[in-house]
């Protein structure tokens, strides 16, 4: 609303929250950090795993809104770029409510655009200005407690939820201490919070 006042109740106005959930609350530490997810990174050719991020997305009954076609790599790039994004569906996450959507094969379509901090501030640099084929989308509908894993480079997106059921979901990245994770990248710790393994 123009004067700053919610249309609904706080707790159903949250898009999402990030992105430290699993280092500042015990919660997510716990749910992040099981053997379980150690022995995936691990399965995954993560030889030295970081838990880079994570984010609760609230997906809101109707006005969840849509996230466009990127990749991960756009946002949180590493050289050489071997991000995993973990997608925890909390509730169904279906065609009504907002699932995601992927590109089959889209990892190998190479990076489009990074997201880099310059002297005025963030910008995209595009690589390739070619827009998704967004036709090749299918859709990944998925029960609650399915993980969906996220190459760094693969094409995904999310409708909006015009439902009347929320599609909350936990997400995680992950990427290898040995990788470069560049200054100007946006997303940054700072020195007395450094990024942790499992
Ligand atoms: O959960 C969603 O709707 C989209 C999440 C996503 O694409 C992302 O966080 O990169």
């Amino acid at each position: 609303m123009p004067e700053g006042t919610l249309k609904q109740n706080k707790e159903q106005s949250i898009n999402k929250i990030g992105h430290a959930l699993h280092d500042l609350d015990p919660v997510f530490n716990e749910f992040s950090r099981t053997p379980e997810l150690q022995q995936l990174a691990a399965d995954l050719r993560l030889v030295d795993p970081l838990l880079l991020q994570s984010m609760y997305i609230f997906k809101q009954p109707r006005i969840g809104g849509e996230v466009i076609c990127h990749q991960d790599s756009t946002f949180l790039y590493t050289e050489p770029q071997n991000i995993v994004g973990l997608w925890f569906a909390l509730e169904d996450a279906t065609l009504e409510n907002g699932c995601l959507w992927a590109i089959p094969g889209g990892h190998k379509l190479g990076l489009k655009q990074r997201w880099r901090r310059g002297v005025s501030g963030m910008h995209f640099e595009t690589y390739d200005s070619e827009p998704w084929l967004e036709d090749q989308l299918v859709p990944l509908e998925v029960k609650k407690g399915s993980l969906i894993l996220l190459h760094g480079l693969l094409p995904h997106k999310s409708l909006a939820n015009r439902s009347a059921r929320s599609r909350q979901a936990y997400t995680l990245h992950l990427i290898d201490a040995s990788s470069n994770y560049p200054a100007d990248n946006w997303l940054q710790r700072p020195a007395r919070m450094p990024l942790k393994s499992f």
